[in-house]
């Protein structure tokens, strides 16, 4: 099994993040991005020459947690990540991922979109 999606499969909904503590400069990274919703920094571990992650200052776990009143938020995130890969260059195409619980390969609870891009992604993902 690879080592992300081991991760995956170990890691638990609840309590504070390693994203929370980014969010809140307690962990100090690389942030290219900020607003009053949101943050986005490089990925830690890129699985492409481009890999940015825009994480929401609302700690939503997953998903599937999201309610009706996060539309605008996850709207919000999507517009971040598309003007981000703008900005990286990424004019031939990008992929933005959310992984969403243990099988869908999310390691980190506190939902994150991934830009992936600079390269040509396969298809069907792993
Ligand atoms: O697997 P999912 O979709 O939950 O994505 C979580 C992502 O967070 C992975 O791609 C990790 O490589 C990434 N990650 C994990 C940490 C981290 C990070 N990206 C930036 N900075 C990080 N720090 C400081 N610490 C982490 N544990």
């Amino acid at each position: 099994m690879a080592d992300e999606t081991a991760k995956a499969q170990a890691a638990q909904p609840g309590g504070d993040t390693i994203f929370g503590k980014i969010v809140r400069k307690e962990i100090p990274v690389n942030l290219i991005y900020e607003d009053d919703q949101c943050v986005a920094f490089p990925d830690i571990a890129p699985q492409a020459p481009t890999h940015i992650l825009v994480v929401p200052k609302k700690p939503i776990v997953q998903l599937s947690q999201a309610e009706e009143s996060d539309a605008a938020l996850l709207g919000h995130m999507l517009i971040v990540a598309k003007k981000l890969a703008e900005e990286a260059g990424l004019s031939k195409g990008y992929r933005i991922i959310i992984n969403n619980g243990p099988d869908g390969g999310q390691s980190v609870y506190h939902i994150h979109v991934h830009i992936l891009g600079g390269r040509t992604m396969g298809w069907p993902p792993g």
